[in-house]
């Protein structure tokens, strides 16, 4: 549907619903030409609302074919239908309505509500594409217990699915079966799923904590049934997890999950129906990553996790969506630590917050953590919510500790099993089980923006002791000028002369002590002293360990002390930090040297730390990849003002190739000694050293010596594994050397079968550093494995390009161009993954000239087309003309 003016929605006009659903009968008769939906609802009015309020039911320009009351068929003057609404006028205490409309699934390209991907039927409801399959209350605070028939072709869909336990099946004459499913737990409508195709069912069991067998059965189409093992281990992996972590058994006699190839996002929790994005489910050491095996790790847990947080217990309205998603992935992220390592889990989840969050945070589109109004609910399942969402919850749990953490959640999980609630829930059951009080705490929620933390030292010989002095401060965001304090937690540990953690003396108040050498500073004023004791020499401070909080910290170490840091830090994650604000620095000092004219330099002190980390007694590989990986262009973006694209990415280059010509010998040395023996494995050890091995090897490409690709079109050729062939190839398309064509023909001949390589070798295009990229992503758009339609072939190519890829920041502004057209296509299609490709302009007005006015103009340009709610909010939030909220 195409907008004009869409309408604010705001947290502040909430009202509960006036009707309450208490169960829903649905009946689909699936067809090619036109799909009947059949629904019978249990209706009453909620206490207290008046007996004159009509029903309004919410349907987006749903064919209506019958209504009926209590049997009655409704004359139409009893009801009104407009082009998003059903409001049924007259209606009695308690009644059931019965509802039927048709739908033509086939032609929906925007793949929310119901609509057919590889040739089988699935659904996407979240968050409001219920409405597109039938007329409903279609509101999260809106439970319902559903059954759900499904009628269909048996050839052609012999499988058919939706929530909850298998009821009865059966078959008709006519070559047509069904199958009834029943949902024991009431649910919000978001959650409903239906799946019907003909799909191989790879099956396992689980044993719950109480002795429960579960059925696990997973779906794909049928060539990808060899793909699904570690998905399935991951499942069961998270489910014992959540029962030993957080006491969470599962619920129903069966979890079922159905991978397919068209779909908006990663995955969706629907109740016992996941529906996953391939790319999350399906994996084999031959065409996945090892980053792709954590992903689906990852995100399998994820999707696991909300059957408590979420499901059961819910979200009141949309504002509260971190409700279950910051809680979600602050448990996903925790279970990937428990599974492997948690340093580098810390370090790979900071980096997206502060490469991503922080820039929403500074942009068009900030908003709080539960946002105060939205135009289009669908923009605001962002890193906000998600991620900064996390840290949020990941702060309660360092003020509450591990066991605090546990009664809060047991009591928020007991209080409101079944009930969609509030953030302000959730923070109450923390502060009734720990009888605290989080008040400022929950600023959290309400303020938007990343908060500075600047920390200044005075060491004192005489008295021995360092007083640290914070002030923190919060940049305006839109509809919101003035911050009041936050209350932050903020981990401090101080390193004697060996490196080793001082113990902590202090009596200040706002410190708690975290165990040997470790403590816990809370800020709540915009400014604090801490007094530290008994210190005989001047320590070196490790301030916010565990990035225990998500802002941005400005302590002025030295080129040494962050070296120290580096080498003896007992906080995993700070020992990371030092080596990347270092280089931060370092790269930002090469970009004034090269806009001045002068010769950067580079202080060797940091080339030394480097050649320590690299060649010491390294345990942890991973880590050490990560220690030697440089910030990221993204990243750097952070740190200037206006941004200059190139000269971000040349000084970042600039640094890479010194360290390459300096330690090549190391880098040399080190790779060789990596050379994987034996099969393949995905426990931590082997992902370390192919992380490891595989960073050398980015590092020797950029001394651009012909005796380096020559190693990479090796590894290339003799890889076992997705992990190792994908990283030679990618060291091989930033140059034009002799072997890049030939390899990515090679490679595309190898696995133009398999749908989810053919993604990667998309992306590694869209990602080359030569020139022309640009007119090489056009021509990949008329590829024949290229489809606009299917959104991971979008992400893979123009996603890819336009936030990776400095290329994109063309003089003339082609590269802005291209998207925008792009963008205008798409949202004709698909208005959720247009509004992704659209944010790449949010950042129009950071940008140096001539990018800016060139970014803004193609913005203009989107702005005076019609366009749909989603990307309508971005581009015009963008461009700064409308009201902020
Ligand atoms: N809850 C879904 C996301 C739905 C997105 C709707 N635009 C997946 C997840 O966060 O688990
Ligand atoms: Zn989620």
């Amino acid at each position: 549907m195409k907008e004009s003016q869409p309408k604010t929605i705001f947290l502040k006009e909430y009202t509960p619903p006036q009707y309450i659903i208490k169960t829903v009968d649905l009946r689909f008769d699936l067809d090619e030409d036109a799909t009947l939906v059949s629904s019978r609802m249990r209706i009453r009015r909620a206490a207290g609302a008046p007996a004159s309020s009509p029903l309004v039911l919410e349907g987006n320009e749903l064919q209506l074919l019958s209504i009926k009351l209590d049997d009655e068929l409704l004359d139409p003057q009893a009801y009104t239908q407009t082009e998003s609404t059903l409001t049924v006028h007259n209606v009695p205490k308690q009644f059931q309505l019965q509802i039927r409309t048709q739908l033509y699934p086939q032609k929906n390209t925007s793949l929310i509500g119901l609509y057919k991907s590889s040739g089988n039927f699935c659904t996407q409801c979240e968050a409001e594409g219920f409405r597109n399959i039938t007329f409903f209350i279609d509101r999260p605070d809106v439970l319902a217990r559903y059954t759900t028939t499904v009628v269909a072709d048996e050839q052609r869909y012999p499988v058919l699915l939706s929530n909850g336990n298998l009821l009865f099946s059966g078959r008709f004459d006519n070559g047509k079966h069904w199958v009834t499913w029943r949902d024991p737990h009431p649910k919000p409508s978001y959650l409903f799923a239906l799946v019907a195709g003909d799909l191989a069912c790879i099956e396992d069991r689980f044993s719950t904590c109480s002795g429960r067998d579960v059925d696990i059965k997973f779906y794909t189409q049928a060539h990808n049934a060899d793909q699904c093992e570690h998905a399935i281990t991951s499942l069961k992996k998270a489910m014992r997890w959540d029962e030993q972590t957080y006491g969470r058994e599962y619920d129903l006699d069966i979890y079922m999950v159905v991978a397919v190839d068209d779909f908006n996002m990663g995955a969706m929790e629907n109740k016992g129906l996941n529906v996953f994005n391939t790319k999350y489910v399906l994996a084999k050491p031959e065409t996945a990553t090892d980053s792709d095996f954590l992903n689906i790790e990852s995100v399998i847990g994820h999707e696991y996790f909300h059957n408590w947080s979420g499901n059961r217990v819910t979200c009141r309205d949309w504002f509260q969506l971190s409700l279950k998603e910051g809680f979600t992935v602050f448990r996903d992220q925790e279970f990937s630590a428990d599974m492997g390592s948690r340093g580098v889990q810390r370090i790979e989840d900071v980096n997206i917050l502060r490469t991503f969050q922080f820039r929403e945070d500074a942009g068009p589109m900030a908003h709080p953590v539960r946002p105060d109004s939205y135009e289009e609910i669908n923009n605001f399942y962002t890193m906000t919510v998600y991620n900064k969402g996390a840290e949020v919850v990941r702060m309660l749990h360092h003020l509450v500790g591990q066991q605090g953490f546990r009664q809060g959640t047991d009591l928020y999980f007991e209080r409101h099993d079944g009930e969609a609630v509030t953030t302000d829930d959730f923070v109450k059951a923390i502060e009734d089980a720990n009888h605290i009080a989080l008040s400022q705490f929950k600023r959290w929620y309400s303020q938007a923006g990343t908060p500075v933390v600047e920390v200044e030292r005075d060491y004192d010989e005489t008295a021995q002791t360092l007083t640290l002095s914070f002030r923190q401060h919060c940049p305006s965001t839109p509809g919101q000028q003035e911050k009041s304090p936050f209350h932050i937690p903020i981990a401090v540990g101080l390193l004697d002369r060996n490196g080793r953690d001082h113990p902590i003396n202090t009596d200040a108040d706002a410190v708690s002590l975290a165990g040997q050498g470790n403590c816990m500073v809370q800020l709540r004023e915009p400014k604090q002293k801490i007094v530290f004791r008994n210190l005989s020499h001047e320590p070196v401070p490790s301030v916010l360990r565990g990035f225990s909080a998500p802002v941005k910290l400005n302590i002025a170490l030295s080129d040494e002390e962050r070296c120290f840091l580096m080498s003896h830090d007992s906080d995993p994650f700070n020992r990371w930090e030092a080596g990347q604000q270092l280089a931060v620095k370092i790269i930002l000092h090469i970009a004034e040297d090269i806009r001045t004219d002068r010769t950067p330099v580079i202080p060797d002190i940091f080339v030394q730390a480097f050649a320590k980390t690299l060649t010491g007694d390294n345990t942890d590989r991973a880590m050490t990849a990560e220690i030697l990986s440089l910030p990221s262009e993204n990243y750097l973006a952070e740190f200037t003002d206006p941004l200059d694209p190139y000269l971000i990415h040349q000084s970042r280059l600039v640094l890479a190739r010194h360290l390459a010509s300096e330690l090549r010998d190391d880098f040399s040395a080190v790779y060789m000694d990596l050379v994987s023996s034996g099969s393949y494995t995905i426990d931590p050890q082997a992902i370390g050293r192919r992380a490891l091995r595989n960073t050398c090897l980015g590092y020797l490409m950029e001394t651009e010596d012909p005796s380096c690709f020559e190693l990479a079109k090796q590894q290339l050729e003799f890889a076992t594994n997705m992990t190792d062939e994908l990283a030679a190839l990618s060291c091989l398309i930033h140059t034009d050397n002799p072997h890049r064509e030939p390899s990515l023909q090679a490679f595309y001949e190898k696995w133009k079968g398999e749908n989810l390589v053919m993604d990667k070798w998309l992306s590694i295009q869209a990602l080359s550093r030569l020139p022309d990229v640009l007119d090489h992503v056009k021509a990949l758009l008329q590829h024949p494995v290229f489809s606009l339609k299917n959104p991971n072939k979008t992400r893979a190519l123009i996603a890819s390009f336009s936030h990776y890829n400095v290329h994109f920041h063309q003089r003339d502004g082609s590269g802005y161009a291209f998207l925008a057209d792009k963008v205008l296509e798409l949202d004709g299609m698909n208005p959720q993954v247009a509004a992704r490709l659209v944010n790449a302009f949010t950042t129009w007005r950071r940008l140096a000239s001539p990018y800016r006015e060139a970014m803004h103009q193609a913005l203009i340009r989107i702005g005076d087309a019609k366009l749909s709610k989603d990307v309508f909010e971005i581009v015009h939030k963008s461009l700064g003309e409308q009201k902020a909220p």
